[in-house]
């Protein structure tokens, strides 16, 4: 049967992957824009628990203070009706013609200046809502040419950047953190801080490294050719995993943002079981966007089967790591050896030199009976177990 959502499995999606409305870099939308309250109505229904949107999402870019506080005022009300949690926000700095070259990193200094208020802006209405992560995506911090971008200039604004906003948050006394969203490209030719990795390191040269993760998108890891579970399981390991970007993509192409679980599901498979391994306690946020072929019932089918997919094989990779076969085949495949230390409790390097050498001969000839056990995780995702 097709399982449904409850609020306690804390879905989210953006406001924007249900307002999208199929402009691509080839063709005019396809479908009428859509309300934001309407998205808030329509998104409860089918069982959501919270949202996350862009300033610009909500408040057209360049609207008066008048006009804000009145969309605003609607918007509130819209979260009030549909007790809807603002789980996450973030700044667009990638639409208007201004942040052509980039927001934090444009070349033009005083656009950097620009896109720096934006986002303290957008910060304060996200803490009044009660968010608390704020997500950053670069999507125009990047170059198309090799003379265009200082780079390492650039990393040292970047850095400046989220000095700057870091510094912010704690003077106002806000509960928030901060979430990079790494990319490798689309729309900049090639975007700063491309993968998960990439942000990682970047996270340590920062003034408050305590309050910036990261918002690692499956479809973005993908489209540089990674193992999106691997990267979201090395971001556990670092206690970085603020928050996801879930949906779907078929290896590396021009981010095709598919309704989660479409594109490479066996990917969307081991990233469920790493986030549930992993103990990933955020919001399920998926950030996907309807194929234009489709009319706003197609948006509703695609939002809904996030939900549903993520529950499907949330139930598989839970039934995966119980099965009795599953647990022997581990043991066989020495997985949990892994979690050993290579030296005993107080062995130094000098005790390893002494001791009895391995034969590499007999390790050598040990299988690592892998095949069975990834052929167990294929049959639970098929459903013939
Ligand atoms: C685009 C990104 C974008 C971000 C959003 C949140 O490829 O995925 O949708 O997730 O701007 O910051
Ligand atoms: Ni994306
Ligand atoms: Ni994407
Ligand atoms: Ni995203």
């Amino acid at each position: 049967s097709v399982p449904t959502p409850t609020p306690a499995d804390k879905f989210s999606f953006g406001i924007w992957t249900v307002q999208y409305a199929g402009r691509d870099p080839f063709g005019d939308p396809t479908r009428a824009p859509m309300d934001p309250v309407h998205a808030l109505e329509k998104l409860a229904e089918i069982g959501a628990y919270g949202v996350n949107f862009h300033d610009d999402d909500v408040v057209p870019f360049g609207s008066s203070t008048s006009e804000r506080d009145a969309i605003l005022g609607r918007f509130r009300q819209g979260l009030a009706d549909t007790g809807l949690a603002v789980t996450t926000a973030t700044t667009n700095l990638f639409g208007h013609p201004v942040f052509k070259d980039g927001g934090f990193t444009s070349n033009d200094r005083a656009v950097r200046r620009f896109a720096l208020r934006k986002v303290m802006r957008n910060i304060d209405l996200a803490a009044e809502l009660g968010a608390q992560v704020y997500v950053c995506w670069g999507g125009r911090e990047g170059a198309e040419s090799g003379a265009a971008k200082d780079v390492q200039a650039a990393l040292s604004r970047y850095k400046e950047g989220f000095d700057l906003l870091g510094q912010y948050v704690v003077d106002q006394g806000y509960d928030l953190r901060f979430a990079i969203e790494p990319k490798p490209n689309e729309p900049r030719g090639d975007i700063l801080l491309p993968t998960i990795g990439h942000a990682l390191a970047f996270i340590d040269s920062l003034e408050r490294p305590e309050l910036v993760g990261v918002n690692p998108e499956i479809g973005h890891e993908e489209m540089a050719g990674l193992n999106a579970a691997h990267g979201y399981a090395q971001a556990l390991w670092h206690d970085k995993l603020f928050h996801i970007d879930l949906n779907g993509q078929t290896g590396p192409r021009y981010d095709q943002d598919f309704r989660f679980g479409a594109g490479n599901a066996r990917g969307a498979f081991w990233v469920v079981d790493t986030l549930l391994q992993g103990g990933y306690d955020g919001p399920v946020h998926f950030d996907f966007k309807t194929p234009r072929t489709e009319d706003e019932d197609g948006v509703w089918t695609a939002a809904a089967a996030c939900m549903t997919n993520y529950l499907v094989l949330r139930e598989k990779a839970l039934a995966f790591r119980a099965d009795p076969d599953v647990q022997e085949a581990l043991a066989a495949s020495r997985v949990g050896e892994l979690a050993t230390p290579t030296l005993a409790e107080g062995e130094t390097w000098q005790d390893l030199q002494a001791a009895p050498e391995e034969d590499p001969e007999t390790l050598g000839s040990r299988g690592m009976a892998f095949e069975r056990l990834d052929q167990l995780a294929l049959e639970h995702l098929y459903g013939v177990r």
